[in-house]
């Protein structure tokens, strides 16, 4: 696939999702903070409103606003200018960043100019830093609010319950204050991951105490894909509720598609450094090497990268124990470290650097996402030694990172039948002290390639509800190919089902709210309402007009799925009004016979 040099992303999807508009609303006390959230208009006296979280960003605001080559506003810019951070250069960009060794340059780097930062030593960079410290940033109030208003979404008593403090689920407390999320971030409990050089970023927070998140992959390979298309995929995942978007090209022009992604994006952007390493070097495992890879560090931590996955636990020692397993190491990143280790006989140099790994990340605020390389590509390797071997190796990096002042999440796995997740999740929290866990589904069965956003998304759920912090998603296109847009639609919203199923089974204050709208929306037949407050409404709309598409249709008391005579909400809705009408002539009755509670029997 050539692009021509001077190529731009071609035009990206923009405008409100149907029946919803975007609105920004300050955090208490901070008036220039903007907090986006979706509202859904609702036809309902009761309530006329329902405001979701939003992680669109500004493309479902105003079309005429993106202009890509600019890249997107910068709502952090002042607050990273007030910390003191040193100005730097930045390391110049070589062709084989770009994963071409000829010095062409197919792909223009996006050319929004801004300021690069680095910390200095001594002074706090890291969220984890400042929340140690007892300092709550512009970041933490944000995130907070965010997580909130999504609660105020309840009725107007329910707030004020929340705002007296009322508790509603197990752990999670009855409103989220900014101090709050200091909290957890200084307990490690969570993570905000926001690069120094992101300032386009819509802070955001992973935890298990908050919303359970969703994070869809993109990234070209060397076989398929281009910068227009990336650029539209991280749109149209964030479109759909993405709350981060992971850019795992192979192919060319990885160093400037990654630019132009991140002056593009309103949430977090993960990357596997070691994949472009690896494209340095000619795609050859063994002539990896620490310089090799402490450059590509720098590059991407310096571009505003903000999680780097980071394959530390695939140890030496560990790589005979996945010999008799059924699927070997199905992790790539995972794969090329356990190469690399035995072609030289060597620990893990990503081990062995990991305190000069930590002191990279830290210089620009890039969390940790430790890769889980050993996780199991069959339910026959679930829960094996390789697999626990490995989680045990990442608790104690987990302490390591965190004693450089480092964010840390841990990766899990996999492909887990349902009856052995749990211990996969109390292993974790145990060996990893409580650091957020981020897990790839868990695949449910092996048995259905081309369903796999449905064998993961039960596991995903599962694993949500008990604790996880974090869903990478799967897309139809698991295990057969490079996702394309559509899948990256039916990934997200697959995975947002999965998200929004474990907040209600936590307890999460505000998610029952959107289900009891929904819901108030289908017994009233407010055709209009049901389809905005889907998680989808374009295709909830879609399937409704494919059988009755007038609009009068849109009021009627049934659909085509029972017709008139054997709609049960219909049915129902006249059961109710004749045993109203009932009650009201039992009420009269009882009225006329003069309102006595206790009447003598007659017979
Ligand atoms: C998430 C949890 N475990 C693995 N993942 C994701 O898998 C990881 O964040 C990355 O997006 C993707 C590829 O990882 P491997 O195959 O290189 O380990
Ligand atoms: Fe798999």
């Amino acid at each position: 696939m050539q692009q021509h040099p001077d190529a731009r992303p071609g035009p990206v999807t923009t405008g409100p999702i149907r029946g919803s508009r975007k609105v920004y609303l300050s955090p208490p006390g901070h008036p220039d903070l903007c907090v986006p959230f979706r509202e859904v208009a609702l036809d309902d006296p009761h309530s006329p409103r329902l405001r979701l979280y939003d992680t669109s960003g500004p493309y479902t605001e105003d079309a005429a606003a993106i202009d890509l080559a600019a890249g997107l506003p910068a709502p952090r810019e002042a607050w990273l200018a007030a910390r003191g951070f040193e100005d730097i250069e930045g390391r110049a960009v070589r062709p084989e960043d770009n994963g071409h060794a000829s010095g062409e340059r197919l792909v223009a780097p996006c050319p929004a100019r801004r300021r690069l930062r680095r910390g200095r030593p001594g002074q706090p960079v890291t969220q984890l830093e400042f929340a140690r410290a007892g300092i709550v940033t512009e970041e933490m109030v944000f995130a907070a609010h965010r997580e909130n208003l999504a609660r105020t979404a309840a009725s107007a008593e329910e707030l004020q319950r929340l705002a007296a403090g009322e508790s509603f689920g197990a752990a999670l407390p009855a409103l989220v204050t900014p101090e709050f999320v200091r909290a957890e971030l200084a307990a490690g409990r969570a993570i905000l991951p926001a690069n120094i050089n992101h300032p386009e970023l819509e802070p955001m927070v992973i935890g298990r105490n908050f919303l359970v998140k969703v994070n869809a992959n993109i990234g070209n390979s060397a076989l398929s894909s281009g910068v227009a298309e990336e650029v539209e995929k991280l749109v149209w995942a964030i479109r759909w509720g993405a709350d981060t978007v992971m850019d795992l090209s192979t192919g060319r022009n990885i160093h400037n598609l990654r630019s132009w992604i991140l002056r593009n994006a309103p949430v977090p952007i993960g990357t596997v450094p070691l994949y472009q390493a690896l494209e340095k070097v000619g795609g050859d495992p063994a002539r990896l090497d620490w310089a090799v890879f402490e450059d590509t560090l720098i590059e991407q931590a310096e571009q505003g990268v903000d999680y780097f996955t980071i394959h530390a636990g695939v140890r030496l020692a560990h790589v005979p124990l996945t010999v008799r397993r059924v699927t070997g190491i199905v992790s790539r990143g995972g794969s090329i470290m356990a190469r690399w280790c035995l072609a030289h006989h060597r620990e893990n140099f990503l081990y062995e650097r990991f305190d000069d790994i930590c002191a990279i990340l830290r210089r620009f605020d890039v969390a940790f996402s430790l890769g889980d390389g050993l996780r199991p590509g069959s339910l026959a390797d679930a829960n094996d030694a390789a697999q626990f071997a490995e989680l045990d190796t990442l608790g104690e990096l987990t302490k390591v990172a965190w004693g450089h002042g480092c964010q840390v999440m841990v990766e899990g796995p996999g492909h887990v039948p349902m009856h052995k997740i749990r211990e996969n999740m109390d292993r974790q929290l145990a060996a990893c002290a409580e650091a957020p866990f981020y897990t790839l589904g868990p695949l449910t069965t092996d048995a259905a390639p081309g369903h796999d956003h449905l064998t993961s998304a039960i596991g995903a759920a599962m694993i949500g509800w008990f604790g996880t912090a974090m869903l990478c998603y799967v897309t139809p296109k698991e295990h057969l190919g490079l996702p394309d847009r559509d899948d990256v639609k039916t990934g997200v919203v697959s995975y947002k089902i999965a998200a929004h199923a474990a907040d209600l089974a936590k307890g999460h204050p505000a998610a029952q709210a959107h289900d009891d709208a929904l819901s108030r929306a289908r017994f009233a037949f407010r055709w209009e309402d049901q389809f905005n407050l889907s998680l989808d409404p374009d295709t909830a709309r879609a399937y409704h007009d494919a059988t009755l598409p007038k609009e009068a249709h849109k009021s009627a008391h049934f659909c085509s799925m029972c017709g008139p005579k054997f709609c049960s909400m219909k049915l129902s809705q006249e059961l109710r009004a004749e045993a109203d009408a009932g009650m009201r002539a039992k009420a009269a009755e009882f009225a006329e016979s003069g309102g006595e509670l206790y009447v003598e029997a007659r017979s």
